[in-house]
């Protein structure tokens, strides 16, 4: 093992210990007589922060002696979640840790509990962004992330009287994870025009500047496990480029709009938007996006220029990944700084841009494909919509060469629509200024290859367009997450090596039969719904049965995601349990259902969803008849730190999407891995989690996503028929059994009047008898671990290590750095 103790502050209890009681003291000013909670957190962090830095340090030091070809992850969204424990585990100190804390008075638990959440991100695309940071450190590759420094993340949700209130979430107090870099700033320009002037013969585009915003760089420190290794993630932070007064104005005594130009450039970077898998076109949104690609790419740009090569070598030194579409405008940007700046010829410069970039799509919801229109990119960036309309001709010219008889191919394809107002297509962009673009599950890749981007794979052919099917780090979300299910899983697998290894979970299977170890199993699930339990009674007052079937569904409120679905479900259970005899009902299994996720604020249906969750709760958890045979619960606020609490917790989740709409959800993954069973669609990644796994061990239903397209058309043009079971729900509904009727007449009006797209009806009677199924499997116990051992041996597959093993093979082209560790 490579010597810690050479390169880092402590090693044992009594050095962290000491290098605690140092920062109480000196660093928070503090007594360790007053030393709280808080405080206790707050050291702890710094501690191993210090150890963190000297890695870190030496990384980018090796990154940089080295010179070798680099990864430049480029997301508008990481959602980190907490980072302390994961540093802890990731440098392999954690018992110190908590045999120190110990001593001092603090059960390690809570001490991590106060950290907040670093929740710069919505869902699946920031989270897997996240995955991959932790992977590409693990795996030791030269990569850095970039992305924006929101003042405000994800607004946290509160559940007031049923509905969902949102709140500012103010996480940056006190962040001992980000070291501000004063002196790496950046100034970005916007609006202005553009002038063309001859130097040395050549005639160049110079844009001149409207306003000028300075980018501040933050720079957090990425711990891989079990290696030096610490990469980095530079967020930029937005201030005023003239400092932050306007003196003549404050001189006159003029105060509002003496500090108006800082108020207005910070705002740029103090916004999360709230929406997955939505756009909508707002011009600080586009601002955002080319301050963020601007700064980078400046920084980018920079570091390829210390070592003095050949422009022609920058694909060879840089690769850069658009986490979707919201980077797209980088292409746009390199491209003018290589004509603009350096003089390159175009051919050139495209040639050198188009080789370096690689993009990455999440969705082929049509309201979720970013465009904007061409009048506000002409304001904000003249010089960018003239390069855009030179690829755009360029690129119309190859497609006019190659399909001359195909007219309309050019509507179709070009990167600015006719519409009114015209629009620029970014996906369409990213496609034509990337070498490689790939989905993130088998059956979404091949989905964009045949809908949204058909005409593209007939121009470029199949092969750059490829799959990469997601995954998530076992770090976090199995060892971090589920430590006694880690070691349970260790014990079994010849030690840790699984958690860098996923493969390695195949030996598990050999000890399914084994009564013993079956039985230690159930005892950690169990162990984890108590604790899920206790979460639940202390936030929403309800008791729950830790014995009970916990089913699961957590993720953002979507129509495509079919909470509804799910709601609906739960209320014809509530009703069939209504109908049977007490001697009946004894013989029911008991439920509990168990719901959270945020819906973006200006998305009202989905508000209604969360609306009519918590109104059947508040009618089922009250109604004796039921008692502990059927709890509903609506868990507020969930986020990532939630999320490693509620994943080990379940029996059954849900991963219900209409077929062909969820890209590749990564939760299915989560909880699988940490021993649950899944119910769900033939969509996105359910469908190689079933290859692995064994259709035996999971719960399918559901129409197929080939059927979607002629279901939706019949349900327009031929008569609709409703489920009667859903039917009844709806019935019961408009009685006003879980409230005011007219508070839900939207949701079934979407189904009964409104051509039911998401296919709930369609759906609804092979949902109802699959969940029937898998209560009957949950009452042979013994048989259900069985399944959940031999699910999560095989899981492997799904570890995001495997994923940057192949972006770097077949997008990137880039090698891991081997790392001395002595
Ligand atoms: O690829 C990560 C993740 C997929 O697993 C989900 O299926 C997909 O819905 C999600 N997309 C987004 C888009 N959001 N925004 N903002 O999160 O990507």
């Amino acid at each position: 093992a490579w010597k810690r103790n050479q390169i880092t502050s402590f090693t044992d209890k009594d050095g962290f210990e000491k290098e605690v009681v140092r920062h109480v003291e000196t660093t928070l000013a503090r007594s360790m007589f007053n030393c709280d909670e808080i405080a206790a957190y707050s050291a702890t962090s710094l501690a191993f922060r210090d150890r963190l830095i000297t890695h870190w340090n030496r990384t980018q030091q090796r990154q940089t002696y080295r010179d070798t070809k680099r990864v430049y992850y480029l997301s508008l969204e990481f959602l980190m979640g907490r980072a302390l424990d994961n540093a802890m585990l990731n440098v392999g100190l954690k018992n110190v840790a908590q045999d120190g804390l110990a001593e001092l008075g603090f059960r390690i638990e809570d001490v991590v509990k106060q950290e907040h959440d670093a929740a710069l991100g919505n869902g699946g695309l920031g989270r897997l962004a996240a995955c991959f940071l932790d992977s590409l450190a693990t795996l030791n590759f030269p990569a850095w992330g970039y992305g924006l420094r929101y003042r405000y993340g994800i607004f946290k949700q509160e559940i007031i009287d049923g509905y969902q209130v949102e709140v500012p979430d103010y996480w940056l107090d006190f962040n001992p994870w980000e070291f501000p870099r004063h002196d790496v700033t950046v100034d970005i320009q916007f609006f202005g025009q553009v002038n063309k002037k001859t130097v040395g013969g050549k005639t160049i585009s110079v844009w001149e500047a409207g306003e000028i915003v300075q980018a501040v760089a933050y720079d957090v420190p990425i711990p891989g496990y079990d290696t030096p290794t610490t990469n980095n993630l530079r967020l930029w932070s937005s201030k005023a480029s003239g400092g932050e007064f306007d003196f003549q104005k404050f001189n006159s005594g003029d105060y509002e709009s003496s500090v108006a130009d800082q108020q207005r450039a910070e705002t740029i970077s103090a916004v999360l938007y709230p929406n997955d898998n939505l756009e909508r076109g707002k011009e600080l949104r586009l601002k955002q996006q080319y301050f963020w690609v601007a700064a980078s790419l400046y920084d980018i740009v920079r570091r390829f220029k210390k070592s003095r090569r050949s422009w022609n070598e920058f694909p060879d030194q840089v690769a850069i990944q658009l986490n979707d579409t919201h980077p797209t405008l980088a292409i746009v940007e390199l491209q003018r700084i290589l004509v603009d700046v350096e003089g390159l010829e175009w051919d050139n410069a495209w040639e050198i841009v188009t080789s370096t970039f690689g993009y990455t799509n999440h969705t082929v919801l049509p309201e979720a494909l970013e465009k904007w229109p061409v009048g506000l990119v002409q304001h904000l960036l003249p010089r960018h919509l003239q390069i855009i309309y030179d690829i755009n001709l360029f690129f119309l010219q190859s497609v006019e060469k190659a399909f001359p008889d195909d007219r309309d191919m050019l509507r179709r394809v070009s990167i600015i629509e006719e519409s009114q107002p015209k629009m620029v297509r970014m996906a369409f962009l990213a496609i034509v200024g990337s070498h490689k673009v790939n989905g993130v599950a088998e059956l979404h890749s091949d989905l964009i290859k045949t809908t949204i981007f058909k005409d593209f794979v007939e121009i470029y052919g199949p092969d750059k367009f490829t799959n990469v099917t997601n995954g998530i780090t076992p770090r976090r979300w199995l060892h971090q997450a589920n430590p006694r299910l880690s070691e349970l899983i260790a014990s079994k697998c010849g030690g840790n090596d699984f958690l860098k290894d996923l493969t390695i979970l195949n030996q598990l299977e050999k000890h399914v039969e084994d009564k013993q170890f079956r039985k230690e199993w159930a005892e950690i699930k169990y162990a984890n719904k108590v604790r899920l339990a206790k979460h639940i009674k202390d936030t929403t007052g309800v008791v729950v049965n830790p014995a009970s079937l916990f089913d699961v569904q957590v993720k953002r409120i979507h129509e495509y995601k079919r909470q509804q679905l799910n709601i609906f479900g739960v209320i014809h259970r509530y009703l069939s349990l209504k109908a049977m005899t007490p001697d009946q009902r004894k013989k029911q299994l008991p439920r509990v259902s168990i719901f959270g996720g945020k819906a973006a604020p200006g998305y009202w249906m989905a508000k209604q969803i969360i609306h009519l969750i918590n109104s059947v709760g508040a009618v089922v958890n009250k109604d004796e008849d039921i008692g502990d045979l059927l709890k509903v619960i609506f868990l507020e606020d969930y986020n990532v730190s939630k999320a490693e609490m509620i994943c080990p917790a379940s029996d059954i989740s849900e991963h219900i999407s209409t077929a062909g709409t969820e890209a590749s959800g990564t939760s299915n993954m989560k909880f699988v891995l940490n021993g649950g069973l899944i119910i769900g669609t033939c969509d996105g990644a359910n469908i190689e989690i079933t290859r692995e796994i064994g259709e035996s061990n999971i719960f399918l239903f559901g129409n197929l996503s080939e059927d979607v397209e002629d279901l939706r058309h019949a349900h327009t043009y031929g008569s609709h028929t409703i489920d009667s079971d859903l039917d009844k729900v709806f019935n019961e509904i408009e009685k006003g059994t879980f409230g005011t009727p007219h508070d839900f007449s939207a949701m079934i009006a979407a189904v009964r009047q409104h051509g039911d797209y998401y296919l709930v009806s369609d759906d609804f009677h092979s949902y109802i008898e699959t969940h029937q199924l898998v209560d009957e499997a949950y009452r042979n116990q013994d048989e259900w671990i069985a399944k959940c051992i031999t699910s999560v041996s095989r899981m492997g597959f799904f570890t995001s290590d495997r994923c940057i093993n192949e972006y770097a093979e077949e997008i990137w082209n880039v090698e891991p750095l081997v790392v001395d560790r002595h």
